[in-house]
């Protein structure tokens, strides 16, 4: 009796609260677990590394001699230390690139390290950045290029069959994969076991990628996998390091095919996009992506910028770093790296915390504007359902200085903002200090340094009611 007392008791506190308290019902495609980790990372280091290190060229023909692989000093650790000092999350290393060639031992082929002078063929840098990821606390990813100058099956279905083995290898034999990244550059001529031909394929059909990625989903189902049209996360579609800034995280990501024409749509995503496909954006510390002498590194400044236009950007930064001859990073790259830490470090170092946050369009107090400023992923402002433009007020309770807004949304619940801005209070009334079109995961606007008391976000058009876990104010040193 006293416990069904309690029950009804419960029940009805429930019927009661729950109806105040339902958060806003997911809104179009969402993100999978597995790339909600992944945009968390934000920044990954991507390796170039290969016989064309050696050979000096960016694609290698597919004919190399294995012995011209042979790194005198390759040291992984070096890598990783490099990208743990620098606050990169991941490593993703060509395993194979165009010309064929495999950093691995792999069964299935004779143009590998394993027939290479290096280490008498018994070197694997799979195995040593697996090691050195696992000492730094990084992820590891992997880059298998479709694209095979060297396989004599290139173009034939028995290639197919290779490539699906060598992915095998990769995933099932190297601990855990983050990301796995299949290039978008396909066919071509090549050396092709001795043919030296030319060979197209039909990039819609010839790599039968449903089931191709099942051997990643089967064997790394926490794995993401890129790809120029996705499937998990999509080509920002140029390598300059341009993210774009009405980004959408959705994409009719089963029309396209890797090497289409598809730059629009891969830069701004799709709005009505059927599948949640984040963007990537690809870019090397030099010309190249692979190790030339005479190329210069980008400054920290430089990799700087790179970061406001992908991060900031609702983007993620795959950042090149390329080993040189000895398979070490080269001191320029590695002082540019940490340059850009200890920039990074200083422009969000100084955060201008609001006392307060009001806004009149709560959903409820579960759902209180004051949750964009409690420091926790997890909570959010959201409106009624049906409220799609609404605004909140960020209170300094004194007049403060800053130049840097960083807003989230909750994308756990979908990507729902078109269009927004932020006034500052300056002289009894508002003025713009940023605007912007989509969220998503992260944007952070720069603005003129502005002295003010309060800041307004408002939220001018949204796909459904805004919902926005995070917005935070700098004060970044001017230079
Ligand atoms: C391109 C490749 O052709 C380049 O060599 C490089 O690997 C870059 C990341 O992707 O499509």
């Amino acid at each position: 009796m006293k416990h069904l007392l309690l029950f009804s008791l419960a029940a009805s506190l429930c019927i009661f609260t729950c109806a105040a308290i339902n958060p806003p019902k997911p809104y179009g495609p969402l993100p999978t677990k597995q790339q909600l980790a992944w945009q968390d990372m934000e920044t990954n280091l991507f390796v170039h590394f290969t016989v064309n290190t050696f050979t000096d060229k960016e694609w290698g023909y597919g004919d190399e001699n294995p012995d011209v692989f042979n790194p005198t000093a390759l040291d992984c650790r070096q890598w990783a230390k490099a990208a743990k000092d620098a606050g990169f999350k991941g490593i993703i290393l060509t395993a194979k690139h165009h010309d064929g060639f495999c950093l691995w031992p792999s069964k299935y082929t004779e143009h590998s390290v394993k027939y290479s002078k290096w280490r008498n063929g018994q070197g694997d840098v799979l195995r040593e950045l697996r090691k050195a990821c696992d000492e730094y606390g990084l992820k590891m990813g992997v880059y298998l290029s479709p694209w095979d100058r060297n396989s004599a099956k290139y173009g034939t279905p028995d290639y197919i069959t290779y490539y699906r083995n060598q992915l095998k290898e990769l995933t099932t034999e190297y601990g855990d994969i983050f990301e796995v990244w299949f290039d978008g550059a396909n066919g071509g001529d090549g050396y092709y076991g001795g043919a030296k031909e030319k060979r197209t394929i039909d990039r819609k059909t010839y790599y039968d990628w449903t089931n191709t990625r099942k051997v990643v989903r089967d064997n790394q189902p926490d794995a993401v996998m890129f790809g120029d049209g996705g499937p998990d996360i999509r080509w920002v579609g140029n390598e300059s390091g341009m993210g774009s800034t009405t980004n959408w995280c959705l994409l009719n990501a089963d029309t396209m095919y890797a090497g289409g024409d598809y730059a629009k749509f891969l830069g701004e995503g799709q709005e009505y996009g059927k599948y949640w496909v984040p963007a990537e954006v690809d870019v090397s510390i030099r010309k190249g992506w692979f190790f030339h002498e005479n190329e210069e590194a980008r400054t920290a400044e430089n990799i700087l910028n790179l970061f406001y236009q992908s991060v900031g950007r609702n983007s993620n930064l795959l950042l090149n770093i390329p080993p040189n001859r000895q398979g070490l990073f080269a001191e320029n790259d590695i002082k540019s790296l940490i340059g850009f830490k200890k920039l990074l470090d200083q422009e969000f170092k100084n955060e201008v915390k609001p006392l307060k946050v009001i806004s009149g369009f709560n959903r409820g107090k579960e759902y209180a504007a004051q949750n964009m400023a409690d420091n926790n992923p997890n909570t959010y402002w959201a409106t009624k359902d049906n409220v799609t433009t609404a605004s909140a007020e960020f209170d300094f309770g004194k007049t403060v200085e800053l130049n840097r807004v960083l807003i989230q949304e909750y994308i756990q619940l979908g990507q729902r903002v078109k269009k927004f801005k932020v006034d500052a209070f300056v002289d009894g009334q508002w003025k713009l200090l940023t605007d912007g079109t989509t969220i998503g995961h992260k944007v952070i606007k720069k603005c003129e340094l502005t002295k003010t008391t309060k800041v307004r976000l408002t939220i001018e058009e949204a796909k459904a009611c805004p919902v926005i876990s995070n917005v935070k104010f700098y004060l970044a040193p001017m230079n």
